[in-house]
């Protein structure tokens, strides 16, 4: 190791040692404060502003279904456009779901609710925003035909 190059790690290591030692009493950089304006995203649909339109409040509509070995009953809704439906639904017996999606093709599930016999009532509400023949279903039983149809128009 040549002199110069060991003087320069002394005075590096030094300078680290200093730099570590000056403890919380520098001053240093300013940290950035960063402030949160950021506006809030709640929505509230439930709170309409007062509109013009002498329309009463979007209350849900409460819609009770049973299901049972293997149909719903009902298994047929209809539901207007933008109408926003509550659904109560109770398995009476057996395991189901009460699945619903935009149509049969679709991936996507809007609505899907597990059902045990004899637990309470499960509830979803939901808004139908378009209209078409909505699909129902029962996931397990599908395939014995516990479907049902939900029309929004
Ligand atoms: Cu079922």
């Amino acid at each position: 190791m040549g002199r110069g190059l060991y003087w320069a790690v002394i005075l590096s290591v030094a300078a680290a040692l200093a730099m570590a030692g000056c403890g919380a009493g520098a001053p240093g950089p300013a940290p950035n404060e960063v402030m949160e304006t950021a506006p809030p995203t709640q929505e509230s649909p439930l709170t309409a502003p007062d509109s013009p339109v002498a329309t009463p409040m979007p209350e849900a509509r409460t819609i009770e279904v049973s299901a049972r070995n293997f149909e719903f009953e009902p298994d047929e809704f209809h539901v207007g456009v933008g109408e926003t439906v509550r659904f109560v639904v109770r398995s009476v017996e057996g395991y189901h779901t009460f699945t619903v999606k935009e149509s049969k093709g679709s991936t996507e599930m809007l609505i899907n609710l597990e059902l045990f016999s004899g637990v309470y009532p499960v509830e979803v509400t939901y808004t139908f925003d378009s209209p078409g023949d909505y699909y129902l279903y029962c996931i397990p039983h599908e395939g014995l035909g516990m479907v049902g149809k939900i029309e929004v128009e």
